[in-house]
């Protein structure tokens, strides 16, 4: 049974959502806020980037003293700083709350709101579904830490492992359904990153407003279908760092990040999601699993080049969801 502080905590992350893909590269955050009889009276979340926080959206709501003695939920530490908007701490230490509970510390190192809360006497509960609250803004954490956008890898293969037979034959491996889910999932990205092998192999149109291609020695036709529609950034040996005879990946997605793209989308063949995987790229895998063996060790596979001899030298996945999309399934995981 969930507690007090998890019901509305999860509330809090009910709340977020409301702000989903219009608050990058800032955090999703809902706030709850209760009075001093424990009823709740106001709700809030983060609109849009350069908003008001969560915490403001709440209490500006209420008449000043209405929230005194009450208590504030919130799933991230309230920030201390003037970013675009003035520091929340100064508004909850106004509107005198007596508690404030948090999900998460807040990574960014401008912030630190619990101290100056404590100090202004005000009891402050951390760590309320801390777990959730990280897995919740795992697209913020990694933005804030790395600097690098957020690497999202579809593939989509048999139930042996394989994206097409060895004659490179791959239409189709999924049903319409799962290609039509695939279209929805390419809008939640920022942008979208694929292969010159892909490119060549299937001309596919990949409809987006922004697309990488990773095009070391410029091989792409120039009438291929990809550079029909969105703005394209092409990573060539010529533009882009080479790192062991390979384009510097990672110096890619740094360049993407400093663009202001946020999360990435990857569809590509085993030789790139191979190399992304094992340099560390690769955050979340989504992988569609088709009813159908092809039966054959030379067909071709979604990740290349481990080579690894041991079970215990595997990249280790933690699956957080699982879908029948028609008659495919979709696995999403974390790669750990
Ligand atoms: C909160 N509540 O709802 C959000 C927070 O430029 P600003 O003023 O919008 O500040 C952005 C930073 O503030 C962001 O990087 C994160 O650390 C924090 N975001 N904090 O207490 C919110 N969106
Ligand atoms: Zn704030």
């Amino acid at each position: 049974m969930l507690s007090q502080d998890e019901k509305y905590m999860k509330e809090c992350f009910r709340l977020a959502l409301k702000g989903r893909g219009k608050v990058a590269p800032n955090p999703l955050v809902g706030c709850v806020v209760l009075d001093r009889f424990g009823k709740v009276v106001s709700k809030g979340y983060h609109h849009k980037y350069g908003d008001n926080h969560a915490e403001r959206d709440a209490l500006l709501k209420l008449n000043n003293n209405e929230a005194e003695g009450g208590t504030l939920y919130v799933n991230l530490e309230p920030c201390s700083h003037q970013g675009k908007t003035p520091p929340c701490v100064d508004l909850i230490i106004e509107r005198k709350l007596k508690k404030v509970v948090i999900g998460m510390k807040d990574i960014n190192p401008l912030v630190s709101g619990i101290e100056p809360l404590r100090r202004a006497g005000i009891e402050v509960v951390t760590g309320v579904l801390e777990e959730e609250a990280k897995f919740f803004n795992r697209v913020f954490i990694k933005n804030m830490k790395e600097k690098l956008p957020y690497v999202v890898l579809k593939t989509a293969t048999t139930m042996d492992g394989k994206i097409a037979t060895k004659t490179g034959d791959s239409k189709w491996i999924t049903s319409g359904e799962a290609r039509k889910e695939v279209y929805k999932m390419r809008n939640e990205f920022d942008c979208i990153m694929t292969s010159s092998n892909t490119v060549i192999a299937d001309n596919p149109k990949m409809q987006h407003r922004s697309k990488c291609i990773l095009d070391k020695n410029s091989r792409i036709p120039e009438n291929s279908q990809i550079f029909e529609q969105g703005e394209i950034y092409v990573a060539t040996k010529n533009n882009t760092l080479i790192k062991n005879g390979q384009l510097d990946i990672k110096a890619v997605l740094s360049e993407l990040y400093k663009k202001g793209i946020y999360t990435v989308f990857v569809e590509c063949g085993g030789t790139l999601a191979g190399s992304m995987l094992k340099e560390g790229l690769i955050d979340e895998i989504y992988q569609f699993i088709a009813p159908k063996i092809l039966n054959d060790n030379e067909g071709k596979s979604c990740f290349n080049g481990g080579n690894y001899k041991k079970i215990s030298e595997a990249k280790n996945l933690g699956i957080y969801d699982t879908k029948l999309i028609g008659t495919d399934l979709l696995v999403k995981c974390k790669v750990l």
